[in-house]
């Protein structure tokens, strides 16, 4: 099932640039009310609406309202990815408002209130900043890439009503946002969340519902968990039982499942579609156990273990010593590689606890270079610092407070040039327990409260790690407990929004009140948009009527 987020993007590649505009009936609006004004519910400021915190967001007086007359103009000169998002922007806007919002070509006039969407704006604004200017007539935004455009809709969204998320017309609605000046760039490049479907195995859909409530967020990066002891969730035409034995089951033994190629092929597109990297994940060389039983030359004593439901980690490995390990990575890391156009392929690297530390950099190295090979970079865990990872690689770190071996491999892998995401468990693992109460997750890493989940800074939170290594954060969800879509949102959200404001906002905004009031502020859009979340206690959920 998708959310109502699935609009933002339409399924039709246009050619062309970008300008959102209205030229309808004049504003009636005074106020930045939804469409339920009568209601006595406060409204949430600009400041509190956009969540990540802007760079800069000055407030003017007054609002600008939209109508059946508006239009989004790209301008005569539109690139085709400029249209693109135009054109994304119109469909997204049409269920709710049932405007019907063309997209043309320059030329909007009219005092109503348009959009204006084109590729320029102030130099600094990097490769995803943007600038939205919001007067009484219209928002005009700009950006000098599609994906600073898309970032800059998003805040454009999240100005707007709650009920624009909605996945049905929403009759007699005041369609206004507030008169405001954002300019905003987001401080690391790399913020992304991580999704494990080999515990427990999502479908498409589920998945693609995901990557839809990331969007608002502004994360870019998308890393999907594929293998692991418990399942392989991807069709690997050179080694098919991978998928079609190691695939069939899941966690506590229940029907698993695995994408064929054309399905992953989809997510990637999905993903691109909405300015999001997918980094696809394969295990090794422990936490292989789908792959040990599926084939049993893989194995050092020749014999295949059962397939395995439970949760325990460390216990699998390939064989260092056997030829034809060599042979699966290559084929099954070049498959993937071809069906991957990013720069990153994750091979994990993690809790190879049944593999001896020669043989471990032994084939983390042998897989580097069958990366390397594929026009790839290795993405891994910060365990990988220990083989010898390529300058420009990826370490994601999940170590906890006061681990001395995980710093000590964090500040190795940035001597070695890597570039460090950070996703400290006891921060940003999302499959952790809110609190003693939460039914579903984990503990082994602590509780991880909303509040703990924003209280961090990634660029101090590894001593002896330089802020010029740290690339970003992610947010890992794993599955072990989590055996469908719903838990997964509801871990997620609201924590995978602290998250992504850690990873866009500058330090100097980071204020622990503010964001559980930007929270109070997303609990609306989220109910509109069909997204499950957790009520933590700390929010005053029902604020602004959430
Ligand atoms: C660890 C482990 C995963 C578990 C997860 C559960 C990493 C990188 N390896 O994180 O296999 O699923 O904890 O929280």
């Amino acid at each position: 099932m998708r959310t109502r987020l699935t609009a933002l993007v339409a399924s039709t590649a246009v050619a062309g640039g970008l300008l959102l505009g209205t030229a309808g009936p004049p504003a009636l609006a005074s106020t930045v009310a939804g469409p339920s004004s009568t209601s006595a519910t406060a409204q949430p400021s600009p400041a509190q609406r956009v969540l990540p915190t802007p760079t800069s967001l000055v407030t003017r007086t007054g609002t600008l309202t939209f109508s059946r007359a508006s239009v989004i103009d790209v301008g005569a000169h539109a690139r085709p990815d400029t249209l693109q998002v135009a054109q994304d922007l119109a469909a997204f806007l049409r269920t709710p408002t049932g405007y019907p919002w063309r997209v043309v070509r320059g030329g909007s006039t009219g005092d109503a209130g348009r959009v204006v969407l084109a590729v320029g704006g102030p130099s600094g604004l990097g490769t995803e900043g943007y600038r939205l200017d919001v007067d009484g007539t219209s928002a005009r935004l700009t950006a000098p890439t599609a994906d600073g455009l898309f970032h800059g809709v998003q805040t454009l969204r999240q100005l707007m009503p709650p009920s624009v998320e909605a996945a049905t017309v929403q009759a007699g609605a005041t369609w206004s946002v507030p008169q405001v000046l954002v300019t905003d760039t987001p401080r690391y490049p790399l913020r992304g969340a991580m999704l494990d479907v080999a515990r427990h195995f999502m479908t498409v859909g589920e998945v693609e519902r995901y990557l839809d409530a990331m969007v608002p967020l502004k994360l870019n990066t998308f890393v999907l968990h594929l293998a692991d002891d418990q399942g392989w969730r991807l069709a690997i035409r050179s080694w098919p039982r991978l998928a079609t034995y190691g695939g069939a089951i899941e966690t506590g033994g229940t029907p698993g499942g695995y994408y064929t190629q054309a399905q992953f092929r989809q997510l990637v597109a999905y993903a691109a579609a909405r300015h999001i990297t997918l980094v696809p994940q394969i295990d090794l060389p422990g936490h292989t156990n789908a792959a040990l039983a599926s084939y049993a030359q893989l194995n050092c004593d020749g014999v295949a273990p059962p397939r395995y439901t439970g949760t325990d980690v460390g216990f699998s490995s390939l064989c260092a010593s056997k030829p034809v390990t060599y042979r699966f990575l290559d084929d099954v890391l070049s498959e993937i590689s071809a069906l991957t156009p990013g720069r990153y392929v994750s091979i994990g690297g993690d809790e190879a606890h049944s593999t001896t530390a020669a043989d471990y950099t032994k084939m983390v190295d042998a897989a580097q270079r069958i990366l390397h090979r594929n026009g790839k970079q290795m993405w891994g865990w910060h365990q990988t610092a220990a083989a010898d990872p390529a300058r420009g690689s990826v370490a994601a770190y999940w170590g906890t407070a006061g681990s001395d071996a995980d710093i000590a491999l964090a500040q190795e892998a940035a001597a070695k040039g890597e570039r460090l995401v950070m996703a400290p468990a006891d921060h940003a693992y999302l499959d952790m327990k809110y609190d003693a109460s939460t039914p579903y997750g984990q503990d082994w890493a602590g509780l991880v409260s909303v509040t703990d989940s924003y209280t961090w800074d990634p660029a101090t939170l590894v001593p002896g790690v330089p802020d010029s290594s740290i690339a970003g954060v992610l947010a890992p969800v794993w599955t072990e407990t989590l055996p469908s879509i719903g838990p997964v949102e509801y871990m997620a959200f609201p924590r995978l929004a602290g998250i992504a404001q850690l990873g866009w906002s500058t330090q100097r905004s980071h204020d622990l009140e503010a964001y559980l009031v930007q929270l109070a502020a997303q609990a609306p859009r989220w109910e509109a948009a069909g997204v499950r979340f957790y009520r933590a206690p700390e929010v005053a959920w029902r604020r602004f009527g959430g």
